[in-house]
């Protein structure tokens, strides 16, 4: 393997994009060159002549193949490894992006155990900082920052990462090609760590944008404005988002635009199995998972809401179940596979929630509509929202669509 390269710069500038001043600094992390597809074993390709090559390859010699076919013995097991591999054939994914979601896991299963062995590792409790919104961060939120950052880096894919635990977008120096933008939250939950509850990783890969190319590496400040706008794109650009729990079992589930694919963990074999192909959120679901505490601090719309969900007049005597673990990736995967509806609105203290957009709303919303469900700020589509900065909040109702449609026939009135 070719040196490791690492070079650290900062600078104050302007995010162009939103005309709004914020502070930004460009840090460049370790990359090894050429390591081709090395988390993963996809093949590498150079550009995209070649990559189309790759892709037009495959699929001359490897289309049958793409299709599921029969298990022929009990031992076969369809991994992670596996799909991405036949989604490259197929030419949904190139060999790149499909290089970047195999670090990704790479990452969740390094945190898996890292989760799983806290309380026997020292590893529970606060590292005493505070991350750019103010929150304390725990060791596993610093130790978890810093697992993607090296596995995105290490997959010679990644040109731009932007993490909740980062102040500022981080560029990857010396990718090798590919590019790709990965926004994420490392340890999605935290507060939950120390009792033992689930939390999980939340992701979102965006192409770089075409108006700001990321390879102006002498002009630290430009680069700076190039990355903040290559992050801030909206849900709507996704090319893939996923996350994954951290709980009785670790189950990653992601999504490419073509529908919603989960993994199980196998701790025998090391490798994420498909244990849930095409994942569809029923269309109605009568769970609700909203912090209550916060009723009094609602305007009179979503009050207004929350009281009808509990009226047993209005639902034949059975009104909903409430079900809030407090982590938002454990409350959506239930909601993803029994229905309902998740909601983090904005209050009389902060009228945006407290929900990231980036790396919180926008990539689950896009999971929610891949699996036939919706995802809405209770005004809009979340994956319509123009991010104006790394960290913005914005209110969220996810779940099944009837639900939320329901939801906005409160929300929208207003
Ligand atoms: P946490 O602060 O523990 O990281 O966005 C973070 C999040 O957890 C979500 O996972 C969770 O759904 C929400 O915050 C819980 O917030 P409340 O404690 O205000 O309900």
């Amino acid at each position: 393997m070719a040196a490791t390269m690492l070079r650290t710069s900062t600078q104050s500038g302007i995010a162009a994009k939103s005309g709004r001043k914020e502070a930004v600094s460009v840090r460049a992390v370790a990359q090894p060159q050429r390591q081709a597809g090395a988390a993963s074993g996809f093949a590498a390709s150079s550009g995209a002549a070649a990559r189309r090559s790759v892709v037009a390859q495959a699929t001359a010699v490897a289309t049958p193949a793409a299709k599921p076919a029969a298990k022929t013995s009990q031992y076969e097991l369809f991994t992670l490894t596996t799909w991405l591999l036949k989604e490259e054939m197929k030419g949904t994914i190139d060999g790149e992006l499909a290089t970047v979601i195999s670090s990704v896991s790479l990452a969740c299963k390094q945190i898996a155990s890292l989760v799983n062995r806290a309380g026997i590792s020292n590893l529970t409790g606060v590292a005493g900082n505070q991350n750019v919104q103010g929150e304390d961060q725990k060791k596993l939120d610093v130790v978890s920052n810093e697992v993607f950052k090296n596995c995105l880096a290490s997959c010679g894919r990644t040109g731009v990462i932007a993490s909740e635990e980062e102040d500022q977008p981080v560029a990857v120096e010396e990718t090798y090609s590919g590019n790709y933008i990965v926004v994420f939250d490392p340890l999605d939950g935290s507060s939950n760590i120390d009792a033992g509850i689930s939390v999980g990783s939340i992701f979102g890969i965006y192409e770089p944008s075409e108006e700001c190319p990321i390879d102006a590496m002498d002009d630290p400040q430009k680069m700076m404005e190039q990355c903040v706008m290559n992050v801030c794109q909206p849900g709507s650009r996704l090319k893939c988002a996923g996350y994954c729990l951290y709980s009785s079992s670790t189950v990653m589930v992601l999504t490419i635009g073509n529908g919603v694919f989960g993994f199980t963990l196998d701790p025998m074999v090391g490798e994420f199995v498909l244990t849930h192909p095409n994942v569809q959120i029923p269309e109605v679901g009568k769970i609700y998972s909203f912090n209550e505490g916060n009723y009094g601090l609602w305007d009179d719309s979503v009050k207004a809401y929350m009281d009808s969900l509990k009226d047993p007049k209005k639902w034949d005597g059975k009104p909903y179940s409430a079900r809030y673990i407090g982590s938002l990736v454990g409350d959506f995967h239930r909601t993803l596979l029994y229905g309902g509806i998740y909601g983090y609105p904005g209050d009389a203290k902060n009228k945006n929630g407290k929900l990231r957009l980036l790396y919180e709303c926008a990539p689950m919303s896009f999971i929610a509509e891949q699996a036939g469900g919706a995802g809405s700020t209770g005004t809009e589509r979340v994956l319509d929202v123009n991010p104006e900065k790394v960290h913005q909040r914005v209110p969220l109702f996810i779940g099944s669509k009837k639900e939320v449609e329901y939801l906005e026939s409160f929300t929208k009135k207003h």
